[in-house]
């Protein structure tokens, strides 16, 4: 901290202080920044001086240096301060443990060189190296092309800016089981999610109608892909979650149980109640959770992150009492159908937490019995009646998701919509609001596929990331939407520069001409 007061003092022609609208368009909005009038060029051989050891920090190093010099760059002119030939990144540790809560927090200086102290150029403080990748980005968005001089320029240097997440949990979901994304997608997703900021991608691999991921100790389960091609090894899992891991962003694993596990069956048609009954999973089989814990285990091997989502929306109780085996058991164990499904999600819950995971559960187990579900329990919203406020009162943590906002195959819902909603809708006490880990974008797989999920994610995914990341009183008064459109438009193209098939913003809004 010595240090910044020093660097802040050396900044002399600052103009504004405030929460970073310049023209110089950062996505998302960072909570403080100053900036002034000075234009600096950046060199193209940069080079980095970090502390510690992490392979992380110097490849995300050389990623974002390619993304700034995808134009080339002519050497800017010699001999002066107004050029920047070196990135400084002072970490705190370079452990790169990443769960949730891992800091993500950043300062970060851009000056003209000084001639008398070794600082000058870009300077990153952080905490982990998870802060100096989020730094990285917001570097990334300072540097622009200069198509007349053929260089890179930092506008309105010198910056100081001061930036951290608003939540922790900071998410989008893809479902790889109604269309089969192949992992070349799967990483361009997870490279556009950290070009926004987003922490977490929910993994919702399986459902019912195809089961991809390869399985070691049932190795019929995946007779329910698609096809052979359109399926995950152990392998390819790994591959994602370190590609993930690099990017400073988590993967959370969802085994949906009971409900939307039909293709389960196809490897094992004992899974099934019966024929005409083919899920809910069988509640009255041993088999039934012997093969839960089995994917599990073998998941464990692949998905360090603390949070695992083991589903259990849309049950459809009625298959289990209409089918007469399942029905003499549920007479036998003195159970109604609604009472099995809860006893189906606790004993799911219990397997999770007997492998060290944290379970993530959508709403309607809480919805229907809140007192049985384990108190270390994550409450997933996905319907529209404001869930978040009940489960942190009593006790839950919860992530917001509500199908009406958050739900990206709903595509008549308009960015603004998206930008405005907000997890702590309806939650006062700042007690119960730290129990909202943050929120979710959900990209159900019926209607997306390689074809057009980038163009569906993009660019609302973003409006969402905003509000997960971004100071709340910074950009959410009506009045600021004209401004968040133009930086929007601005991150959309950035998204399309950078190789990301983001669709235009629409708006309600007129656009306005050029400046
Ligand atoms: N699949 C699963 C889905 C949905 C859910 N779970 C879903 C339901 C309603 C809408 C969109 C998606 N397709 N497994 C609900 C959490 Cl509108």
């Amino acid at each position: 901290m010595k240090m910044v007061s020093q660097l802040v003092i050396m900044i002399s022609t600052v103009v504004f202080v405030s929460f970073c609208e310049s023209l110089s368009y950062i996505w998302p909005l960072p909570w403080n920044c100053t900036w002034g009038n000075q234009t600096l060029s950046v060199d193209p051989s940069l080079s980095l001086l970090v502390n510690g050891n992490s392979l992380i920090v110097q490849q995300a190093f050389q990623r974002y240096k390619r993304i700034i010099f995808k134009h080339g760059s002519n050497l800017p002119p010699t001999g002066l301060h107004y050029h920047i030939n070196s990135l400084h990144i002072f970490l705190k540790s370079d452990d790169e443990e990443l769960q949730l809560g891992t800091d993500e927090s950043y300062s970060l200086l851009v000056t003209k060189t000084d001639p008398h102290s070794i600082v000058g150029g870009i300077t990153i403080q952080a905490n982990s190296v998870y802060g100096a990748l989020r730094a990285l980005e917001t570097i990334s968005q300072l540097c622009i092309f200069n198509y007349e001089a053929k260089t890179v320029e930092i506008y309105k240097a010198p910056w100081f800016i001061q930036d951290k997440p608003r939540f922790s949990y900071r998410g989008l979901m893809l479902d790889t089981s109604r269309h089969y994304y192949p992992l070349s997608v799967i990483k361009q997703i997870i490279d556009s999610m950290a070009y926004a900021k987003l922490n977490v991608l929910h993994w919702h691999i399986i459902d019912e109608e195809s089961f991809p991921l390869e399985v070691p100790t049932y190795p019929n389960l995946w007779k329910g892909a698609y096809s052979k091609w359109e399926r995950y090894t152990v392998e390819d899992a790994y591959e994602i979650v370190s590609f993930a891991k690099m990017r400073g962003i988590n993967v959370m694993a969802e085994v949906d149980v009971p409900g939307h596990a039909e293709s389960w069956g196809v490897g094992y048609p004992d899974l099934w109640p019966s024929l005409s009954c083919r899920e809910p999973l069988d509640v009255s089989k041993n088999f039934t959770f012997d093969v839960i814990l089995g994917i599990l285990r073998d998941m464990r091997k692949i998905f360090p992150f603390e949070l695992f989502h083991l589903g259990g929306d849309e049950v459809n109780t009625g298959c289990w009492s209409s089918t007469p085996h399942v029905k003499q058991w549920l007479q036998e164990h003195n159970m109604t159908a609604k009472e099995a499904y809860q006893y189906f999600v606790v004993k799911a819950q219990e397997l999770a937490l007997s492998l060290n995971w944290t379970p993530v559960n959508w709403e309607e187990t809480f919805n229907s019995f809140p007192e049985k579900l384990n108190p270390q329990t994550v409450v997933h919203n996905w319907l529209g009646g404001g869930v978040c406020p009940k489960a942190v009162s009593k006790g839950f943590r919860c992530i917001f998701s509500n199908q009406g906002f958050w739900y990206l195959d709903h595509l008549d819902v308009p960015w603004d919509d998206v930008y405005y909603a907000d997890p702590l809708e309806g939650i006062r006490d700042v007690f119960e609001q730290k129990l909202v880990l943050g929120g979710e974008v959900c990209m159900w797989g019926e209607t997306a596929d390689p074809s057009n999920v980038q163009q569906t994610i993009w660019p609302r995914a973003a409006a969402a990331a905003e509000r997960l990341w971004s100071n709340k009183e910074a950009t959410s008064s009506r009045s600021s939407a004209q401004l968040a459109l133009k930086r929007l438009e601005y991150f959309r193209c950035l998204l399309t520069r950078r190789g990301v098939q983001a669709a235009p913003v629409k708006n309600k809004y007129a656009r306005t001409a050029p400046v």
